[in-house]
């Protein structure tokens, strides 16, 4: 299909306004023009659409199945002008439609269908999946509400809600006629027609699973996917018998409570909340997710019995571990295989990513709950819980053994070991994350079957991370590379390695970040207000606020220079920014009294004369996709922090990399990746490392020692203690800290251990700062070695070692 030219696309835009909002443009609104560009857009990719799925059908292609609870979209505007290679002629229509383009792309709501990192990995993926040529689907749920938007009243976090859908639902094109049904509750019961044995399951409450799909466009390809969101509504029929019965009230009810499945993402990141309606989430989406997927396969004309050789579902965390019991049920219940069949097609079409090591996030299902809620999926869990623990019995003989790989436990149902008995693979998102999932986390399980454990380090999708975000720096390596080829091969932007020691070329670098500072800097006060120094250190830490993400141990380092400057006003000799962006989950209330401090301390710096010009800090509110676009490439020095072993991988580290900042990091997650390719000369590595964390805690690790010894610590630890000018105290942080509080142990993720070496960090990072030519040249290092962070490299990792799909090399 040809591409628009400006005029076709005014032209498009143009008649898309008068028919759906019958205004002229002169007259639209922003928030208008965006929907009628996303529909135009939206057009466009869904013609596409159909070509892609009559091809893929034709062929008898593989089709990969992502299934995540979250998809972190972010806007989609520029996105896919960009994909479909028409921005400079969106910029253009636009223009002379009489709009600020800037302002229009700014006026998109970011889709927020996700937490933090394993939300927008799901969106990097699918964006290279289409990019790859890979037919594949994603699947989660249209919530109405997306992460919550935050406001900071008076230091202190709010929530709101976030109603993306006014605009957002331009993007969407509903599918009534692929509608499923997926029943809650109800009772199971044996039933023998004509010599077979039937399961019936019956009564409970039906749900609606309706399609709103959004077509994705690959970059330089006509390949389309499709990310398929389901929408929760109340069935109709059953509605109105009710309400013809005079059943208002029970009718109303049910509505209301079908509705309520699909109204709001739960906020909590790296956190298992056992709630009813997150269960109903779970098997909502999942099943009319795996309904759709059979019945695709069967219409095919295809055998239940090659399902998993044209189907792969990966699972993104355990989230979606229902799918295991589920294409069971429909197996058996409903194709009439046995047991073993179902079995053995299920454990080779299912992949389950683990993201997460933290105890508190690993999902463990109460049974009663379960029971109720989903009585034939726990009838199938259980037979799958027993066959499971005859053969570890069987392999091991060993009672704690037995215990620690049990499906069914305790009156629990453990998601992960589900996922590991009814999958052909696990793997972790990073190297070292892989490897503590082998020999730690799951350990009995990789002994008994070690083919089934694998590593898929994480990646970013660099064409919106790098190259839409940061036009100059994509000018710059197109200029370098000779071409535009590291848009689809990201290994090119090797090739800058061997600037490393021209002059002009470091210049241009320094120029263009500190062109994006300004740029940002403006931003930052025409919507926040705030003033930020495009001539200091712009030093950044933003990502979901978790204790072992360690934004306290930044935090007190800061209180440290605070109280330098105050003894000694020529201490700081380069002026330094720190900026902060972090959303805790509601009910966290550690992370809210973190945050509260930032703006305390905030607050404190900026009301001393002394740090004028010197020392600010600047907690950024509502922190997103849409404002992390605008901040990376305005971005310095990337914090990195978290205590070792903790971060599975992380995926902000890698975004800052690509855009030329300087990690301060810990030998954690993909920063072992980072430093691999990099080395310690580019980049300020601290800390203990994984196995030292494990060492000093089975030792007994003493906080109370390090805060008597090491006098600044202990100063600023004071001083947090005590509070700033506004005059909230800290006292309960301080506690936690230094003696434990609320039944937790003291300094659970070793910020005393650690910060001697990391304030020594931060001064070797300042001392460089002051050498711009070293600067700038492990700069470009970084950029240079970040190609293996694509997520191009990731999704070509899945299909060789995982999904055994074909994709575009
Ligand atoms: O997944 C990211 C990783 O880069 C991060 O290191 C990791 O922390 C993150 C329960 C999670 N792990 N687990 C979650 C999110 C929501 C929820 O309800 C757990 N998020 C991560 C991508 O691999």
């Amino acid at each position: 299909m040809k591409n628009f030219t400006t005029e076709t696309l005014q032209q498009a835009i143009t008649d898309k306004l008068m028919i759906h909002f019958g205004k002229a443009p002169e007259d639209a609104t922003e928030a208008e023009i965006v929907r009628a560009c996303a529909r135009v857009m939206r057009d466009r990719i869904a013609i596409r659409g159909v070509e892609t799925r009559t091809k893929t059908r034709k062929q008898g292609d593989k089709q990969v199945h992502y299934l995540s609870l979250e998809f972190l979209m972010g806007r989609s505007l520029m996105k896919n002008a960009y994909n479909l290679g028409s921005l400079k002629m969106l910029n253009e229509a636009l223009t002379n439609m009489g709009f600020t383009p800037a302002d229009v792309f700014e006026a998109e709501p970011d889709a927020a269908l996700g937490n933090g990192g394993l939300g927008r990995l799901a969106a990097c993926y699918i964006d290279s999946m289409t990019t790859l040529e890979i037919p594949a689907t994603g699947y989660s749920i249209c919530y109405d509400l997306g992460i919550f938007k935050q406001k900071i009243v008076d230091g202190q976090q709010v929530e709101l809600p976030d109603s993306w859908k006014d605009v957002g639902e331009a993007w969407l094109l509903p599918r009534p006629e692929d509608t499923k049904w997926v029943r809650f509750g109800g009772t199971v019961r044996d039933q023998w027609d004509n010599g077979y044995l039937h399961i019936v399951h019956e009564g409970g409450q039906v749900v609606r699973a309706v399609p709103c799909d959004m077509e994705i466009a690959g970059y330089d390809t006509d390949h389309v996917n499709t990310l398929r969101l389901w929408d929760a509504q109340p069935t109709k029929q059953v509605d109105m018998s009710m309400y013809s019965r005079g059943e208002y009230m029970k009718a109303t009810e049910e509505e209301a409570m079908a509705e309520v499945i699909a109204k709001v993402l739960y906020p909590e990141d790296n956190h298992y909340e056992g709630k009813s309606l997150r269960l109903k989430q779970q098997y909502f989406f999942v099943s009319a997710t795996v309904q759709h997927i059979v019945q695709k396969h069967v219409e095919a004309g295809r055998p239940l019995t090659n399902f998993h050789e044209y189907n792969v579902i990966q699972i993104n965390d355990t989230h979606p571990a229902l799918v295991v019991p589920e294409l069971m049920r429909i197996f058996i219940d409903e194709a009439g295989l046995d047991w073993e069949q179902a079995w053995d097609i299920t454990t080779q079409a299912v992949a389950y990513t683990n993201h997460t090591v933290l105890a508190e996030a690993l999902e463990r299902w109460p049974q009663d709950l379960f029971q109720t809620l989903l009585p034939r999926i726990w009838q199938i869990v259980q037979e799958i819980s027993n066959r499971w623990q005859a053969k570890v019995d069987n392999h091991f003989h060993n009672h704690s053994i037995t215990a620690d790989m049990a499906i069914v436990w305790n009156g629990e149902i453990r998601m992960a070991n589900l996922c590991i008995a009814g999958g052909m693979a696990v793997n972790g998102v990073s190297g070292l994350h892989s490897e503590i999932l082998r020999k730690d986390v799951f350990k009995n399980a990789c002994n008994m079957e070690p083919h089934k454990f694998k590593n898929v380090t994480n990646g970013i999708d660099h064409r919106r991370w790098l190259s839409e975000i940061n036009p100059e720096m994509d000018s710059l390596i197109c200029e370098l590379t000779g071409s535009n080829r590291y848009l689809s091969h990201a290994d090119d932007m090797m090739k800058l390695d061997a600037f490393a020691d021209d002059k002009t070329v470091l210049a241009k670098l320094a120029e263009i970040k500190h062109a994006n500072k300004v740029r940002f800097a403006k931003h930052a006060k025409k919507t926040r207000g705030v003033i930020l120094n495009p001539d200091s250190i712009f030093d950044v830490q933003v990502k979901r606020l978790h204790e072992y993400k360690r934004q306290l141990l930044n935090v007190v380092h800061i209180i440290s220079l605070y109280q330098k400057l105050q003894d000694d006003p020529n201490a700081i000799t380069v002026p330094h920014t720190f900026l902060f962006g972090a959303k805790a989950a509601p009910g966290y209330q550690v992370a809210k009294r973190i945050i509260h401090l930032i703006n305390s301390l905030s607050d404190e710096i900026d009301h001393n004369p002394a740090c004028k010009g010197k020392l600010q800090v600047v907690f950024l509110e509502n922190y997103r996709v849409s404002l992390a676009e605008q901040l990376i490439p305005a971005s310095e020095v990337s914090q990195q922090i978290s205590t070792a072993g903790k971060e599975a991988s992380g995926t902000g580290n890698m975004k800052f990399m690509m855009n030329g900042a300087l990690t301060v990091g810990t030998l954690d997650g993909a920063n072992v990746e980072m430093h691999g390719l990099l080395g310690d000369e580019n980049m300020f590595l601290f800390g203990l490392h994984a196995h030292e964390v494990e060492q000093l805690i089975r030792d007994g690790y003493d906080p109370q020692r390090i805060y008597q010894e090491n006098a600044t610590l202990h100063r600023a630890l004071d001083a947090l203690r005590n509070g700033f000018r506004d005059g909230v105290r800290y006292d309960d942080l301080y506690q936690r800290l230094v003696y434990g509080n609320h039944g937790s142990c003291a300094d659970e993720y070793l910020l005393l251990a650690d910060f001697a070496d990391y304030a020594k960090a931060e001064a070797r990072m300042s001392a460089t700062y002051a050498d711009p030519t070293a600067w700038n040249k492990m700069s470009l290092h970084n950029i240079a070695r970040s190609g293996l962070f694509s997520a191009d490299r990731s999704i070509a990792d899945y299909a060789e070692t995982i999904w055994h799909t074909n994709y575009r090399k």
